[in-house]
């Protein structure tokens, strides 16, 4: 098998084996500097092939290699889709190595790295190839930057011998207290929370050839992936004593939340442009991309227009109704918009991610500061600013609009005749804890970020950060399910939806609804009669353990079997496992946990015979790779339609198949140090 990291500098154990005709011209008039200084004590040599066919890269130097990189700039995108397609179209998997090497250091890096992820996470030959978390890849977009200035030290003045010691990451760095959106710093700036969407957004590109592009109901899941965003940063806002995002749904008035990053960007070494308080959004026309306020509205109005007519219009005028199954797909790949599966994309245009580039461009949107793109610009970057989920709160309105003109579930889409739910509980793993109170903390935890990191030349792969982020304690569910009737099978859906808001006011079913976090789904056997179901925190369908975020790449790290490779692999998609819960907060904040059982005859889907990947375990928001969504109903059932009863205790009271429980998550202000 492959080593992880086609790179010459690595950990110092491994180096590439190059043809004289290839890695750039500048190594190749150094190669006897260059091969003393990443040869020595090499362990491993990777011979590369000459490449059959040398591409021109002419296509890519229209973003240069300083130059930042945006999916959401339509040039870059269609840069990104004609390298992805290179990559993709490599006959076999020596040639494929051979293309990366010769294309790495001569297209910008950034770029490279999101083209060759994408040609890695979808070539059936890289199937084992574990990809590094990006997190450890570009250390600067997620890591306040004068933990770098250690960093060096570490590296470069501490020797092999020396005893390193773990590089310090602040917490709160963005912003004072005076700020209110700084409550939520821990959560917007979290290296877990980034590194998913990151990798959301590789696993669901809108860019490349259309196998990689046209995904299994991947509209819907860019709904619902973001909706449960939504759904847990407004929550985690009640925890915090804040109010709901507000949407932002009029780009002509001044931007109140302002943000300074701080981070440096991987390829000029800057820091990423602040956006200042009472920011006014402008048109944007610099020399890589034009976009107009006006034209966003316009998209904007002809989509809402198509959701009160309850269809879209394709580009031959032909209507296509927005019914309750695809309704919701055909929206998704519209609004983001995924432009080869947009119904109409003259039409309906690019709202979702030309407003990224209007607020990411807001400090220069016609470039006479020289200034590149804000953290809005790049997915790897755009959940740190609080104006993400205020966009994106916007677009959920959109999609949310449409689910609330659907009639609401009836009996018959809710029922599972003969199953009922007669007990449920959460409970923290020790004998002595009290059912139904959950527990947070803080915890310091460490991550190798040598990856990224290219200083000191007696460098030997690792430098360990240590960083503070939200911890949960474990805890298991137990549920008793009676079936009165034969064996069947069930999907268990646990959600919890908030009970009250910031001032403590109670929240009608239609609120808790749009709030409800989903914790967990699978599938269970029911025999007849009583059943007990228990189900550990931390098997949840939504989220990775902190582990798969973090894999161990340095040189220590030796990759047991060919499984645990194929685990890393589309390890990188799912929520943080130390995120699942809520803050909560001091005194215990009130949850309902609901539980419900759907008929599996229902919500089974025939899946193709393609092998199983090891990976795919946060299946609720990044699916299944090359294969079908596992849940035949639409995402977010059965809270993503409004239901027919007054309140939950109503709803749970109607159907036998659910059950709710008061939950309490109790926020205790203690660091446990893992580091
Ligand atoms: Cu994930 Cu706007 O889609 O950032």
């Amino acid at each position: 098998p492959l080593e992880p990291a086609f790179t010459t500098r690595d950990s110092g154990k491994t180096v590439l084996e190059l043809p004289d005709s290839f890695y750039t011209d500048r190594y190749r008039n150094d190669t006897e500097e260059v091969g003393n200084r990443f040869s020595k004590d090499v362990d491993l040599k990777i011979p590369i092939q000459e490449l059959s066919n040398v591409p021109s890269l002419e296509f890519t130097k229209k973003i240069g290699l300083k130059n930042q990189f945006s999916l959401f700039n339509n040039r870059h995108r269609e840069i990104a889709s004609e390298l992805i397609t290179l990559f993709m179209g490599a006959p076999n998997l020596r040639q494929f190595v051979s293309l990366c090497v010769y294309t790495k250091d001569r297209v910008n890096p950034v770029l490279f790295q999101y083209a060759y992820a994408v040609a890695v996470a979808h070539r059936p030959d890289t199937r084992e190839v574990p990809l590094t978390n990006i997190s450890q890849i570009f250390p600067s977009n997620f890591v306040e930057p004068s933990a770098f200035r250690d960093a060096r030290q570490e590296a470069s003045v501490i020797g092999e011998s020396g005893a390193r010691v773990h590089v310090d990451i602040p917490q709160n760095y963005t912003a004072s207290d005076r700020e209110d959106e700084q409550r939520l710093a821990y959560f917007r700036e979290d290296i877990g929370v980034n590194s998913h969407h990151w990798h959301w957004h590789l696993v669901y590109p809108t860019t490349g050839p259309t196998e990689v592009v046209n995904k299994d109901r991947r509209g819907e899941l860019f709904y619902y992936m973001h909706h449960q965003i939504l759904a847990r940063y407004n929550v985690e806002r009640f925890c915090n004593n804040l109010k709901k995002v507000q949407p932002l749904n009029n780009l002509r008035v001044e931007v109140p939340e302002g943000y300074f990053p701080k981070i440096l960007s991987s390829t000029n070494n800057r820091t990423y442009p602040a956006r200042v308080t009472n920011q006014k959004l402008r048109d944007v026309d610099r020399h890589d991309g034009r976009v107009e306020i006006s034209d966003v509205e316009r998209w904007r109005d002809r989509v809402l227009a198509a959701i009160d007519q309850g269809y879209v219009e394709d580009t031959s005028g032909n209507r296509i109704a927005l019914d309750e199954i695809r309704g919701i797909d055909i929206l998704g790949n519209m609004i983001e918009a995924t432009p080869v599966l947009s119904i109409n994309y003259n039409f309906y245009g690019n709202l979702h991610n030309e407003g990224h580039n209007i607020i990411s461009f807001a400090h220069d949107p016609d470039y006479r500061h020289l200034e590149e793109f804000g953290v809005m610009g790049d997915v790897t970057t755009a959940m740190r600013d609080p104006i993400f989920y205020r966009w994106h709160g916007f677009i959920d309105t959109v999609f949310n609009k449409f689910k609330t003109r659907l009639n609401p579930y009836n009996a018959g889409e809710l029922n599972f005749d003969g199953i009922t739910v007669d007990y449920i509980e959460a409970k923290i793993g020790k004998s002595n804890t009290k059912a139904n109170t959950l527990l947070t903390y803080w915890q310091k935890s460490s991550a190798d970020l040598a990856a990224g990191l290219d200083f000191g030349p007696s460098a030997d792969g690792n430098i360990f950060a240590s960083f503070t982020h939200l911890q949960n304690a474990p805890f298991t569910y137990t549920f008793n399910v009676t079936n009165n009737g034969a064996r069947r099978t069930g999907t268990c859906r646990i959600f919890i939806c908030p009970k009250v808001d910031e001032r403590n006011q109670a929240l009608n079913l239609e609120e808790q609804r749009l709030l409800a976090i989903e914790m967990d789904k699978f599938t269970v056997d029911l025999v007849p009669g009583e059943n007990t179901i228990r189900r550990q925190s931390t098997e949840s369908s939504v989220a990775i353990p902190f582990e798969r975020s973090f894999r161990p790449v340095g040189a220590d790290y030796q990759p047991k079997a060919a499984d645990e490779l194929a685990r890393f692999k589309f390890c990188g998609c799912g929520w943080p496992q130390h995120l699942l819960l809520p803050k909560g907060n001091a005194q215990g904040m009130l949850f309902d946990l609901f539980v419900m059982i759907s008929d599996y005859s229902q919500d089974s889907v025939e899946q193709p015979k393609t092998p199983n990947d090891a990976c795919s375990t946060a299946y609720s928001f990044c699916g299944l790779k090359d294969k079908l969504y596992p849940d035949r109903r639409t995402m977010g059932y059965p809270f993503d339609r409004r239901l027919p009863n007054a309140n939950l205790t109503e709803l749970v009271g109607a159907f036998g198949n659910m059950a709710k429980t008061d939950l309490r998550i109790v926020f205790n202000d203690r660091v446990i140090d893992k580091a």
